[in-house]
């Protein structure tokens, strides 16, 4: 099955997927997205990601956003080796900090975000 990655090479979005995607042996073929030359909000990338982020995977016929849902997804469906702890506390614990991440500090510090301020 096809899989393809759009990254932007210092995008930390995009580094926990490809970590994710390393883990877990899974290959793809990267199509790069320069988010210096606005690359993600051309019409033909917005046509594959209606918000204009990256990462993004199409795996298969399929279109995945959101790095956190998308390493849910492949944990799901590619469940060896696993990302999340057999334990009940442990999962708490990489979810949090997670969205410690992803909720609380990767918002503010957004190139959007600080292209506004
Ligand atoms: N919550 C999203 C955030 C995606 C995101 O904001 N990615 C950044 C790069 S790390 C981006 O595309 N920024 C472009 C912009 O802000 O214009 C995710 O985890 O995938």
């Amino acid at each position: 099955m096809p899989r393809d990655l759009y990254p932007f090479f210092r995008s930390s979005t995009s580094y926990r997927l490809r970590i994710a995607l390393a883990y877990k042996r899974l290959e793809y073929t990267p199509h790069y997205v320069s988010l210096p030359k606005m690359e993600h909000r051309t019409p033909a990338y917005r046509a594959l990601h209606a918000q204009g982020l990256v990462p993004l995977l199409i795996d298969g016929n399929r279109q995945f956003i959101q790095s956190m849902a998308i390493i849910e997804y492949l944990d799901e469906i590619y469940p060896d080796p696993p990302l999340m702890p057999a334990e009940t506390h442990g999962r708490h614990y990489v979810r949090a900090a997670s969205q410690i991440i992803g909720c609380d500090i990767h918002p503010l510090n957004n190139v959007r975000v600080l292209k506004y301020i």
